[in-house]
Protein backbone atom coordinates (compact mmCIF):
# COMPACT_ATOMS: atom_id res chain seq x y z
CA UNK A 1 0.00 0.00 0.00
CA UNK A 2 1.39 3.40 -0.94
CA UNK A 3 0.14 7.07 0.09
CA UNK A 4 0.90 9.68 -1.86
CA UNK A 5 0.65 12.93 0.37
CA UNK A 6 2.29 16.47 0.58
CA UNK A 7 2.84 17.43 4.12
CA UNK A 8 0.31 19.18 6.31
CA UNK A 9 -2.08 18.93 3.48
CA UNK A 10 -5.97 16.67 4.22
CA UNK A 11 -3.17 14.04 3.38
CA UNK A 12 -2.63 14.10 7.21
CA UNK A 13 -5.59 12.75 7.98
CA UNK A 14 -5.17 8.94 6.09
CA UNK A 15 -0.99 8.96 7.03
CA UNK A 16 -2.78 9.46 10.66
CA UNK A 17 -5.27 6.20 9.89
CA UNK A 18 -2.75 4.02 8.04
CA UNK A 19 -0.45 4.62 11.52
CA UNK A 20 -3.49 4.25 13.83
CA UNK A 21 -4.25 1.37 11.96
CA UNK A 22 -1.09 -0.78 12.06
CA UNK A 23 -0.60 -1.33 8.47
CA UNK A 24 2.43 -1.35 6.67
CA UNK A 25 2.88 1.16 4.43
CA UNK A 26 4.70 3.41 1.74
CA UNK A 27 4.60 6.93 1.28
CA UNK A 28 5.83 8.91 -1.69
CA UNK A 29 5.94 12.73 -1.29
CA UNK A 30 4.26 15.42 -4.16
CA UNK A 31 4.99 18.22 -4.50
CA UNK A 32 2.15 20.50 -5.11
CA UNK A 33 3.26 23.58 -6.94
CA UNK A 34 5.10 21.60 -9.55
CA UNK A 35 2.91 18.61 -9.26
CA UNK A 36 5.75 15.77 -9.22
CA UNK A 37 6.60 13.09 -6.56
CA UNK A 38 9.78 13.24 -5.07
CA UNK A 39 10.88 10.34 -7.43
CA UNK A 40 10.91 12.51 -10.08
CA UNK A 41 7.48 11.65 -11.78
CA UNK A 42 4.84 13.47 -13.55
CA UNK A 43 2.07 13.51 -10.64
CA UNK A 44 -0.93 13.88 -13.26
CA UNK A 45 0.76 11.05 -14.67
CA UNK A 46 -0.09 8.90 -11.69
CA UNK A 47 -3.50 10.79 -10.28
CA UNK A 48 -5.43 12.77 -13.22
CA UNK A 49 -7.06 14.61 -10.52
CA UNK A 50 -3.04 16.38 -9.69
CA UNK A 51 -4.44 16.19 -5.26
CA UNK A 52 -3.35 14.49 -2.32
CA UNK A 53 -4.65 11.33 -0.91
CA UNK A 54 -3.68 9.50 -3.39
CA UNK A 55 -3.65 5.65 -2.31
CA UNK A 56 -2.22 2.65 -4.60
CA UNK A 57 -3.39 -0.37 -2.81
CA UNK A 58 -0.50 -2.60 -4.31
CA UNK A 59 -3.11 -5.13 -6.04
CA UNK A 60 -3.82 -2.43 -8.82
CA UNK A 61 -6.41 -0.66 -7.55
CA UNK A 62 -6.00 2.63 -6.67
CA UNK A 63 -8.06 4.85 -4.51
CA UNK A 64 -8.91 8.92 -4.11
CA UNK A 65 -10.69 11.05 -2.00
CA UNK A 66 -9.99 11.83 1.63
CA UNK A 67 -13.06 10.55 3.23
CA UNK A 68 -13.24 7.36 0.91
CA UNK A 69 -9.87 6.48 1.74
CA UNK A 70 -9.83 6.38 5.29
CA UNK A 71 -13.20 4.46 5.26
CA UNK A 72 -11.26 1.87 3.59
CA UNK A 73 -8.79 1.77 5.68
CA UNK A 74 -10.07 1.71 9.00
CA UNK A 75 -13.01 -0.92 7.58
CA UNK A 76 -10.47 -3.19 6.62
CA UNK A 77 -8.95 -2.99 10.08
CA UNK A 78 -11.94 -3.26 12.07
CA UNK A 79 -9.52 -4.27 15.35
CA UNK A 80 -8.45 -0.54 15.28
CA UNK A 81 -12.10 0.60 16.73
CA UNK A 82 -11.33 3.60 13.83
CA UNK A 83 -15.24 3.44 12.72
CA UNK A 84 -18.17 1.83 13.71
CA UNK A 85 -19.89 -0.82 11.64
CA UNK A 86 -21.85 -0.03 8.53
CA UNK A 87 -25.60 0.46 8.89
CA UNK A 88 -25.27 1.57 12.45
CA UNK A 89 -26.46 4.90 13.50
CA UNK A 90 -22.63 5.69 15.30
CA UNK A 91 -21.12 5.32 11.85
CA UNK A 92 -23.78 7.37 10.12
CA UNK A 93 -22.91 10.22 12.88
CA UNK A 94 -19.17 9.29 11.85
CA UNK A 95 -19.79 10.22 8.47
CA UNK A 96 -22.04 13.04 9.03
CA UNK A 97 -18.82 14.62 10.21
CA UNK A 98 -16.94 13.26 7.50
CA UNK A 99 -18.78 14.74 5.22
CA UNK A 100 -19.09 18.24 7.20
CA UNK A 101 -15.95 18.47 7.21
CA UNK A 102 -14.78 17.65 3.48
CA UNK A 103 -17.87 20.48 2.08
CA UNK A 104 -17.90 23.02 4.91
CA UNK A 105 -14.70 23.20 6.54
CA UNK A 106 -11.68 21.88 4.30
CA UNK A 107 -12.98 23.37 1.08
CA UNK A 108 -13.93 26.79 2.62
CA UNK A 109 -10.11 26.92 3.38
CA UNK A 110 -8.94 27.73 -0.33
CA UNK A 111 -10.34 30.75 -1.01
CA UNK A 112 -8.45 32.13 2.03
CA UNK A 113 -5.54 30.77 0.93
CA UNK A 114 -5.80 31.99 -2.35
CA UNK A 115 -7.04 35.59 -1.73
CA UNK A 116 -5.05 36.43 -4.60
CA UNK A 117 -6.89 35.09 -7.09
CA UNK A 118 -10.42 35.23 -5.36
CA UNK A 119 -9.70 39.30 -3.95
CA UNK A 120 -10.49 40.22 -0.21
CA UNK A 121 -14.16 40.29 -0.04
CA UNK A 122 -14.32 36.62 -0.57
CA UNK A 123 -11.66 35.99 1.53
CA UNK A 124 -13.52 37.10 4.49
CA UNK A 125 -16.89 35.87 3.55
CA UNK A 126 -14.40 32.04 3.73
CA UNK A 127 -12.87 33.44 7.04
CA UNK A 128 -16.59 33.90 8.46
CA UNK A 129 -17.58 30.44 7.87
CA UNK A 130 -14.44 28.80 8.99
CA UNK A 131 -15.41 30.94 12.35
CA UNK A 132 -18.44 29.78 12.44
CA UNK A 133 -17.49 25.86 12.00
CA UNK A 134 -14.93 26.41 14.44
CA UNK A 135 -17.45 27.49 17.14
CA UNK A 136 -20.08 24.53 15.87
CA UNK A 137 -17.53 21.87 16.61
CA UNK A 138 -16.42 23.99 19.79
CA UNK A 139 -20.17 23.76 20.82
CA UNK A 140 -20.41 20.20 20.23
CA UNK A 141 -16.83 19.00 21.98
CA UNK A 142 -17.75 21.27 25.10
CA UNK A 143 -18.64 18.26 27.14
CA UNK A 144 -16.81 15.29 24.82
CA UNK A 145 -13.77 14.11 24.19
CA UNK A 146 -14.13 13.10 20.36
CA UNK A 147 -16.85 14.36 17.71
CA UNK A 148 -18.55 10.65 17.69
CA UNK A 149 -18.77 7.47 19.57
CA UNK A 150 -16.97 8.63 22.92
CA UNK A 151 -13.58 7.45 20.98
CA UNK A 152 -11.71 8.83 19.02
CA UNK A 153 -12.22 7.65 15.07
CA UNK A 154 -11.81 8.63 11.61
CA UNK A 155 -13.62 11.66 11.46
CA UNK A 156 -11.22 13.47 14.41
CA UNK A 157 -8.24 12.30 12.04
CA UNK A 158 -9.79 14.44 9.57
CA UNK A 159 -11.13 16.82 12.04
CA UNK A 160 -7.54 17.36 13.89
CA UNK A 161 -6.03 18.15 9.93
CA UNK A 162 -8.12 20.99 8.92
CA UNK A 163 -7.47 22.67 12.37
CA UNK A 164 -3.99 22.47 11.93
CA UNK A 165 -4.75 25.21 9.36
CA UNK A 166 -5.61 27.57 11.90
CA UNK A 167 -2.44 29.73 11.57
CA UNK A 168 -2.62 29.71 7.77
CA UNK A 169 -6.43 31.47 7.73
CA UNK A 170 -5.23 34.10 10.48
CA UNK A 171 -7.22 32.51 13.06
CA UNK A 172 -6.16 32.52 16.58
CA UNK A 173 -7.40 29.02 18.03
CA UNK A 174 -7.18 30.32 21.79
CA UNK A 175 -10.46 31.86 21.24
CA UNK A 176 -11.70 28.75 21.21
CA UNK A 177 -10.91 26.89 24.04
CA UNK A 178 -12.04 23.46 23.63
CA UNK A 179 -10.58 23.12 20.12
CA UNK A 180 -7.12 23.70 21.59
CA UNK A 181 -7.69 21.34 24.51
CA UNK A 182 -9.27 19.08 21.79
CA UNK A 183 -6.67 19.33 19.25
CA UNK A 184 -3.81 18.82 22.38
CA UNK A 185 -5.61 15.76 22.88
CA UNK A 186 -5.25 14.33 19.68
CA UNK A 187 -1.72 15.34 18.84
CA UNK A 188 -0.87 13.34 22.19
CA UNK A 189 -1.24 10.10 20.72
CA UNK A 190 1.55 8.30 19.82
CA UNK A 191 0.59 7.71 16.15
CA UNK A 192 -0.58 11.14 15.43
CA UNK A 193 3.07 12.15 17.02
CA UNK A 194 5.02 9.78 14.93
CA UNK A 195 3.08 10.76 11.67
CA UNK A 196 3.32 14.86 12.76
CA UNK A 197 7.67 13.76 13.18
CA UNK A 198 7.70 12.33 9.84
CA UNK A 199 5.99 14.78 8.20
CA UNK A 200 7.89 17.48 10.26
CA UNK A 201 5.02 19.32 10.83
CA UNK A 202 3.95 20.84 14.37
CA UNK A 203 0.74 22.12 15.95
N1 LIG B 1 -11.75 16.15 -2.91
C1 LIG B 1 -10.40 15.83 -2.51
C2 LIG B 1 -9.64 17.15 -2.38
C3 LIG B 1 -8.23 16.95 -1.98
C4 LIG B 1 -7.50 18.28 -1.91
O1 LIG B 1 -8.09 19.36 -1.88
N2 LIG B 1 -6.17 18.19 -1.85
C5 LIG B 1 -5.35 19.38 -1.89
C6 LIG B 1 -4.42 19.41 -0.69
S1 LIG B 1 -5.31 19.63 0.85
C7 LIG B 1 -4.49 19.31 -3.15
O2 LIG B 1 -3.90 18.29 -3.43
N3 LIG B 1 -4.45 20.41 -3.89
C8 LIG B 1 -3.61 20.53 -5.06
C9 LIG B 1 -4.32 20.32 -6.34
O3 LIG B 1 -5.53 20.00 -6.33
O4 LIG B 1 -3.67 20.44 -7.37
C10 LIG B 1 -10.37 15.07 -1.19
O5 LIG B 1 -11.22 15.36 -0.33
O6 LIG B 1 -9.52 14.18 -1.03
Amino acid sequence: MKLYYTPGTCSLSPHIVLCEAGYDYDLEKVNLREHTTESGKDYYAINEKGAVPYLELGDGQVLSEGVAIVQYLADNKPESNLIPAVGTIDRAQVQEWLNYITSEVHKAHWPIFRADLVGDQAKEVFIDKVKKAYSYVSDHLADKEYLACDKFTVADAYMFTVLRWHKGVGLDLNKWSVLVEYQKRISERSAVKKVMEFEGISL
